[in-house]
């Protein structure tokens, strides 16, 4: 494979412009980044009278389906592979054997890019990789948005920043979202179908959280388990986010979330302050500072929690000292 080149936004848009049958790839158990991305510049090319089409290792998510009307289903054989929203080649899923070594152009945001393609693009301090589609596709020329890809793209800006609440949220990010929203999509009703809209299943999950969760260390832990029995209740989408629960108890310092595997439970730890990927390293596991996790290998419940806590609650009490 040739060594990878850095390019410019604007010889993106010049590769994109110098060629006709697009074939373009999304991340893995996909979100609404990589999905708005997917969707949006497809479209836009389309819109450009070239062929594009999107592939993806997992479906496209219900809560998203609207998205596919900003694009035809077209069938070709693709000679330009762009990935987007995609950090590593691993995050291909089922694609990266077909297509790990043969991607033309890599679009991302994430600071952890790893190289993989001929050429990328990264902007580490775009809150979401749809941010950087907009400006290439405005590059590209008149015409290539409408109602329908730019609500894909406005999706991605919402999805990565919390509905504009995280720290990545820049002024830049309000201002593209609000350039999209001139294309005329009801931005109100699609936030309310992104953030505020559940299924009764995933309320029936909030609930069985909120009544069951024990407290800790003076209220400063809060865990709680599910059992398979619980889990298989709900679709997998259903239990998205619900590790972020506990946390948002006033005062709650760390929140702890099991889950109930074949080879023993799946912890998630949020934090304010405390450092819970030293409390998951305990345990063989990791990731970031405020957010980490960790697989505790016993089938008994109660033992899982009392292991967590243990060690949550040390970190707890070294910090308030
Ligand atoms: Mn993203």
């Amino acid at each position: 494979m040739n060594k990878a080149t850095n390019i410019t936004l604007k010889q993106a848009a010049e590769y994109l412009t110098e060629h006709d049958y697009f074939l373009i790839l999304s991340h893995a158990n996909p979100d609404g980044d990589t999905e708005g991305c997917a969707y949006g510049l497809c479209g836009a090319l389309q819109r450009l009278g070239k062929k594009a089409r999107i592939a993806c290792s997992d479906p496209l998510s219900e809560r998203f389906s609207y998205m596919e009307e900003a694009v035809e289903k077209q069938q070709f054989e693709e000679n330009c592979v762009i990935s987007v929203d995609v950090a590593d080649r691993s995050l291909l899923g089922d694609l990266e054997e077909k297509y790990g070594d043969k991607i033309d152009l890599a679009i991302d945001h994430h600071i952890s890019h790893r190289p993989f393609a001929r050429r990328i693009y990264v902007d580490d301090s775009a809150a979401a990789a749809c941010e950087i589609i907009y400006d290439l596709v405005k590059l590209l020329g008149a015409n290539c948005l409408d109602e329908k890809n730019a609500k894909c793209l406005y999706t991605g800006i919402a999805t990565d920043t919390g509905c504009f609440k995280f720290g990545n949220t820049t002024k830049y990010t309000h201002q593209k979202a609000g350039e999209l929203m001139e294309y005329g999509f009801d931005a109100a009703a699609l936030n309310y179908l992104l953030f505020d809209m559940k299924t009764k299943a995933r309320i029936g999950l909030e609930r069985y959280v909120f009544e069951n969760l024990e407290f800790f260390a003076e209220d400063k832990g809060a865990a709680i388990a599910l059992s398979k029995e619980i889990l298989d209740k709900v679709d997998i989408e259903d239990v998205n986010g619900i590790s972020a629960l506990p946390r948002q108890i006033q005062g709650v310092e760390v929140g702890i979330v099991l889950k109930e595997k074949d080879d023993g439970w799946k912890v998630s730890l949020r934090s304010n302050c405390v450092n819970v990927q030293e409390i998951c390293s305990h345990f063989g596991g990791g990731g970031h500072i405020r957010a980490a996790g960790c697989t505790i290998k016993t089938a008994d419940a109660e033992e899982a929690k009392r292991l967590i806590k243990e060690e949550a609650a040390k970190a707890i009490e070294k910090l308030l000292k």
